[in-house]
């Protein structure tokens, strides 16, 4: 085996729970890079099913309480579907996977407050000591660290409209070129350049799968105009494709988008109207960088006046169901 994946069975190793003698309901991996709730880690050990989910979409992505009511439906919809939810943050420094109810209602409560944790920010937070909600980016590399092959969330980030000129490219996808995680959205906004987005993910060789469709999903809608790269049409489909990934050892994630469901969809051309007026205030703000992606999705939810979040939850508990029947069809495969 190469050295990476010799690194990685190391840190593994590192992360079969201690003999409970204590009550506490988690621990540090013995590395004491990471800690991982009892209950992730013993799942893990015993090879059965686990999901991974982000907390820039709590912390960020959604205002407080539909954040934490969401976050607390979305584990409940992952048991129900037999996987056990590992919900990623970093809490004082020690990067977590899988976090008690009054750690989500400390992040659900902070909101934007907590930084928000790309790739890039993982040292800087950790080495302050401080709380980070992580996104796609970094919430993959974690779940990929702990051994967790699929990770449920709403929307990737991807390339954004003039990002041949900013050169504004969401470190999701430079991710999901690196990691082996498979990723269960519901596609990119058009908040984004959806066709610059899918052409940087076929230069970083990442997979983009549609569930029961051809068309990659624009998040809100079913439709945005482009093709996916291969089709899925049930949930072992999934499993074998990412166990073929994980097998050849591509080291590449996988994008799996599943389109909103049909009574969620929000009638398009209403949706698309907040965004252009969102965009156009964000550009007359000045607002750049990672503050963008933030800002455009509370813009938007104001100016829909909530539908566009009453569709965002909708679309994440949809995900969250077929993302565990993957995470569980794996481990049958895998068997
Ligand atoms: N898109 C959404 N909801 C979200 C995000 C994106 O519809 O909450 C979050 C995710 O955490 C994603 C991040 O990883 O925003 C991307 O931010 P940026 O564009 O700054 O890379
Ligand atoms: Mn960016």
């Amino acid at each position: 085996d190469s050295p990476a994946i010799s690194r990685l069975s190391n840190i593994r190793r590192h992360l079969h729970p201690e003999p409970s003698s204590s009550s506490s309901s988690s621990h540090h991996s013995k590395g004491g890079l990471i800690k991982i709730s009892t209950e992730v880690s013993d799942a893990l050990s015993r090879g059965a099913a686990v999901v991974a989910l982000e907390s820039t979409i709590i912390c960020h992505g959604m205002p407080y309480p539909q954040n934490l009511e969401t976050a607390k439906e979305i584990e409940a919809i992952v048991r129900d579907n037999g996987a056990i939810p590992a919900t990623i943050a970093i809490l004082d420094g020690i990067p977590r996977i899988g976090l008690q109810i009054e750690e989500l209602e400390r992040l659900a409560k902070t909101g934007a407050q907590v930084q928000k944790t790309a790739r890039r920010d993982i040292a800087a937070v950790v080495a302050a000591r401080g709380d980070g909600a992580t996104t796609v980016s970094a919430t993959m590399f974690f779940a990929s660290m702990a051994g967790i092959s699929v990770f449920v969330t709403g929307g990737i980030g991807g390339v954004h409209r003039n990002g041949e000129q900013t050169m504004d490219v969401s470190s999701d996808l430079t991710e999901l070129g690196r990691t082996p995680v498979a990723v269960v959205s519901a596609g990119a906004k058009s908040i984004l350049d959806i066709p610059r987005t899918l052409e940087y993910l076929e230069t970083q060789g990442v997979c983009v799968a549609g569930f029961k469709t051809d068309e990659f999903p624009a998040f809100f809608t079913e439709k945005s105009g482009c093709k996916v790269s291969c089709r899925l049409d049930s949930t072992e489909d999934a499993a074998r494709l990412i166990e073929a990934n994980m097998k050849l050892k591509l080291r590449t994630g996988i994008l799996i988008a599943v389109p909103i469901p049909e009574e969620h969809s929000a009638s398009g051309s209403f949706v698309e109207s907040a965004i252009q007026r969102a965009l156009t205030e964000a550009r007359e703000q000045n607002i750049k960088g990672s503050a963008e992606t933030p800002f455009l999705l509370s813009r938007v939810n104001e100016l829909t006046g909530g539908a566009s979040l009453a569709s965002n939850i909708a679309l994440v508990k949809n995900n969250a169901a077929i993302g565990s029947k993957i995470a569980v069809c794996l481990v049958q495969l895998r068997g």
